[in-house]
């Protein structure tokens, strides 16, 4: 068997260099490929990525202002100046931040910097719902059953719900990614469900306009990786079943898709390339499908690479960053639709610093004080941090891909399994646990699952709380920690648990001042909850939602006595101490930065 692609003549790069205007797994991504094909990476830092990995591995870094993203990584003009003193030739946007923004694009083409990324018209056709809905028509590819064209009336959601059947789907026509969708299940509830699809379509992206879609009850999440170069060829690379997800954040994807017929992956193939096409796309991009009862419907098309795009180059055998630099200075494909094939099985579980327990996926940021990759045959770590990083309570919580490749789906999923065996993270809480019990679930294994799934019936309640690492303070003010700790005896070993001094500051205070401490400080709890001698205080910006206890009170172990609505989310806050409330310093409403003291407990 041979591939025409292998044997495509690689040319010698024309860029010399590029910036890579992203952080995390993505920056460090980026930053190999560019290495293997002999061009000069930059990377951009916010303050508190000064040591981040993707600095350490590039070849040259420019400090951006600020530890938000808002100063940092979408600071236009910093990073408008940090090409300008690189001589960087290209910018590599990643995902997420600037990729699919028109504006930075079309203001760093106009410097003679290349964008590697897709045609500003093309992000723009595909960044509102109702035009690529319409533009995938035009190409012959169809939507859910629904209508193209913003809802006026209620009484049009009501003769849609009659014509098509109950229930329905509202969705913000400026919306993506999940928010803003309500599902309609009688003609009572039409009323309240447009105003309130509009209140949130309003407040999330500043538009209020909605339209309509018959609801799928089970669907797959199916989505097509295409790819374009500016010579109009276009081709389909296979698809990515990403049904596992939870509040449309995606937890585990796999290639090819379990359960899903040769002839459909075709057709879904062929719609995808004809999506492409009608909007004049160049570059990786991703046409995303619903699909049930052995039908398919567009959904939307995300108009940059993405974060699961390994299990995609596991299976074709394609580096995709490659092909993005390739293709953006100006190089065909070199390869058509017959010269692809795909080969065996993929799965890539998201390691993120959440805390699983209870199927809450509660935000654990904080430094990780063990760190152990695994590896071996079939095997991808796809790492932005080390350890000794700290995970900022301001970036996403995305820590590390695991990514394992077998021949076929059985094999993959076990090497997945013990490949998350074999991983150590600790400091912070990760989704380890939830990716083993989806792993090992029967409906999993079937490929019954849908987009659902995780959050209707799987059961993650055996999951324990994280426990962030206990410490004791002396009383000479010193510290202890409880670590597990190899030890030998007669020759045999055993792992125990001991109280070991910690070096750094006491634990209960935050990573947030960042910098020069950040990667000295151990001692960070890490965990959701952080404990020094009955003081709670805060691990993450938030904002305190409710407080649950009040001076006087009793408190055990584990209770909640804060719940904080931090990266878009509630999380409860609980104590480890038992003991009766001192002080409360909080009270509902208000602002709070990590290390804030929320409750006190003698
Ligand atoms: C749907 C649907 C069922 N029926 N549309 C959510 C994300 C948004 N972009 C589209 N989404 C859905 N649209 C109809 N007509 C179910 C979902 C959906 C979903 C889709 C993809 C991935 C995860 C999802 C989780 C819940 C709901």
């Amino acid at each position: 068997m041979t591939f025409k692609f292998e044997t495509h003549e690689r040319r010698e790069a024309v860029f010399n260099k590029v910036l890579i205007a992203n952080r995390g797994e993505i920056a460090v991504r980026i930053i190999r490929t560019c290495r293997e094909l002999g061009i000069s990476t930059v990377a951009v830092y916010s303050q508190l990525d000064r040591d981040a990995l993707h600095v350490r591995l590039a070849d040259e870094a420019y400090a951006l202002p600020g530890e938000t993203a808002a100063d940092s990584y979408l600071n236009t003009e910093a990073i408008i100046r940090a090409i300008t003193e690189s001589k960087a030739d290209a910018l590599h946007p990643g995902y997420g931040f600037f990729s699919e923004n028109t504006d930075f694009a079309r203001a760093i083409t106009d410097l003679g910097v290349t964008f590697i990324g897709p045609p500003p018209e093309a992000i723009e056709i595909m960044g509102d719902k109702i035009s690529s809905r319409l533009a995938a028509e035009a190409a012959g590819v169809n939507g859910v059953p629904g209508r193209s064209e913003p809802v006026k009336d209620v009484s049009e959601i009501i003769s849609f719900g009659e014509e098509f059947g109950w229930p329905i789907a509202i969705k913000a026509a400026y919306g993506g990614g999940g928010r803003g969708m309500k599902v309609v299940s009688n003609p009572d509830n039409a009323q309240e469900s447009m105003d309130s699809a509009k209140r949130e379509a309003l407040g999330a992206f500043g538009r209020d306009e909605i339209y309509l879609e018959k609801y799928l009850d089970w669907p797959r999440h199916i989505e097509m990786q295409i790819f374009a170069d500016a010579h109009g060829n276009v081709v389909w690379l296979g698809e990515r079943d990403c049904s596992t997800q939870r509040r449309h954040q995606k937890l585990i994807e796999e290639s090819p898709a379990p359960n899903f017929p040769n002839e459909t992956r075709i057709k879904m193939g062929e719609a995808a390339v004809a999506v492409a096409k009608a909007c004049g796309y160049v570059n990786a991009g991703t046409v995303e499908f619903l699909f049930q009862d052995g039908e398919f419907y567009f959904l939307e098309m995300n108009t940059r690479l993405q974060v699961e795009h390994p299990v995609t180059e596991q299976v074709v055998g394609m580096d995709l960053v490659e092909l993005q630099l390739r293709v953006a200075q100006g190089e065909p494909l070199g390869f058509t639709q017959e010269d692809i094939s795909s080969s065996g099985h993929a799965f890539e579980c998201r390691i993120n610093a959440e805390d699983p327990s209870g199927g809450k996926f509660t935000p654990s940021p904080g430094a990780i004080t063990k760190w152990r990759a695994p590896g071996g045959y079939g095997v991808r770590l796809d790492a932005g941090y080390e350890a000794g990083d700290v995970i900022s309570q301001f970036y996403d919580n995305l820590i590390a891909k695991l990514i394992t490749w077998g021949p076929n789906r059985e094999v993959a999923r076990k090497k997945m399994l013990r490949a998350l065996d074999e991983m150590v993270v600790e400091g912070v809480a990760t989704t380890i646990p939830s990716h083993k019990a989806v792993l090992s679930n029967a409906e999993f294994i079937a490929g019954e699952h849908s987009t659902r799934w995780v959050e209707d019936r799987l059961d993650l309640s055996s999951i324990p709380p994280f426990k962030p690492d206990v410490t004791q303070i002396g009383d000479d003010g010193s510290t202890k920690v409880l670590r597990d700790v190899d030890a030998e005896v007669d020759g045999r070993r055993y792992r125990v648990k001991l109280w070991l001094p910690t070096q750094g500051v006491p634990s209960g205070t935050s990573s947030k001042s960042g910098g020069s401490t950040k990667r000295s400080k151990p001692s960070h709890s890490g965990g959701p909850i952080s404990v020094s001698s009955g003081t709670i205080t805060v691990p993450m910006q938030g904002t305190v939602v409710k407080v649950h206890v009040k001076e006087g009170d009793s408190v055990e172990i584990g209770q909640t006595v804060v719940t904080l609505e931090a990266m878009k989310m509630e999380n409860a806050i609980t104590t480890d101490t038992a003991g009766t409330v001192k002080e409360v310093r909080v009270a509902s409403g208000d602002a709070v930065g990590p290390g804030d003291v929320l409750v006190v407990i003698g």
